[in-house]
């Protein structure tokens, strides 16, 4: 019973649970700032726990990386210099790597073990790494961002944790304030923003925070990810004052970007109808999320 009770009592959803059969825990250790889990799924492939919390299965995280990284990148022309907020996977980079206009991509992960396990049982994420533009960065996000230059960013990608543990400040207002700062004049942000069936109010508290910080657009959108609670999973898109970016008609279509759709593997999820879909809201987040 007290296990049971266990199970159903993580904040983020309290009172429910997902299951997946594990055929064989792979990797179980304490890292310095959180509990990191690898177990071999009967269905969904090797699949990566933080804290208790499924963060990729090797089925689905195409649905989540092409997504958080496409849909900012294909709404501005040539972006250059990228960076990534988490991510240790490396599935981000692998993905902004098929963009061939961009020169640097930063990334910024709290946990090496995170990435040293990803080399281990994610191979095919951990790829990412490999490309020459990649610059790693260990430490805080929060820390990172404190001192980095003004403007420098084309677009920030933001692909942390929940917000219970080391990811926490990564959704209060100065670290968005930061974020803005290190982004140029018509630069995009794209930010995991949870799920619109669970998360209304901590969504509601980003958007407002967001519309006060990036004063070009702000806009939701969402994708499905059958491992994530719920089954879907959300993002914030925003720009700062400059240039306008219409996130809904995107000018840098990926179909469009030589070698974009074959680098490293095939783009399984992604493609400019499903970027355009992407924002299409139901009716009671239209509501709750006022005139997105
Ligand atoms: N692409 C996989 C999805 C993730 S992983 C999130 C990463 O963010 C983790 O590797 C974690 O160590 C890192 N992280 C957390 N806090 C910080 C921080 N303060 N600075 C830098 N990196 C950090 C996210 C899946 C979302 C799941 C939604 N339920």
């Amino acid at each position: 019973k007290d296990q049971k009770e266990l199970y159903f009592n993580n904040p983020m959803w309290p009172g429910e649970a997902h299951s997946l059969k594990v055929e064989k825990i792979l990797f179980k250790e304490k890292s310095e700032y959180q509990d990191v889990m690898v177990f071999q799924s009967s269905v969904y492939g090797n699949v990566l726990v933080l804290d208790g919390i499924v963060q990729l299965t090797e089925m689905d995280e195409c649905a989540y990386q092409e997504m958080i990284t496409h849909l900012p990148l294909c709404s501005i022309e040539s972006p250059k210099n990228v960076l990534v907020v988490g991510g240790g996977d490396g599935g981000v980079l692998r993905e902004i790597a098929r963009h061939s206009s961009v020169e640097l991509i930063d990334i910024c992960e709290i946990d090496k073990m995170v990435i040293d396990v990803s080399k281990m049982f994610f191979p095919d994420l951990a790829i990412g790494f490999e490309d020459p533009r990649v610059r790693l960065h260990i430490g805080d996000a929060v820390e990172f961002l404190r001192h980095a230059p003004e403007g420098k960013y084309d677009a920030i990608i933001v692909d942390s944790s929940d917000p219970v543990g080391p990811a926490q400040e990564l959704v209060e207002k100065p670290f968005f304030e930061t974020l803005a700062r290190a982004i140029r004049p018509g630069g995009v942000l794209c930010n995991m923003a949870e799920s619109m069936w669970l998360h209304t109010h901590l969504i509601q508290d980003m958007v407002s925070i967001c519309r006060e910080t990036f004063k070009g657009s702000v806009h939701y959108a969402w994708t499905s990810v059958p491992t994530y609670p719920s089954g879907v999973i959300g993002f914030l898109l925003c720009s700062t004052e400059g240039p306008p970016v219409d996130f809904k008609h995107p000018v840098n279509p990926i179909e469009k970007i030589e070698g974009a759709l074959q680098h490293r593997r095939e783009l399984r999820f992604y493609n400019t109808e499903i970027h355009k879909a992407a924002f299409c809201l139901p009716s009671f987040v239209k509501e709750e999320v006022k005139a997105l």
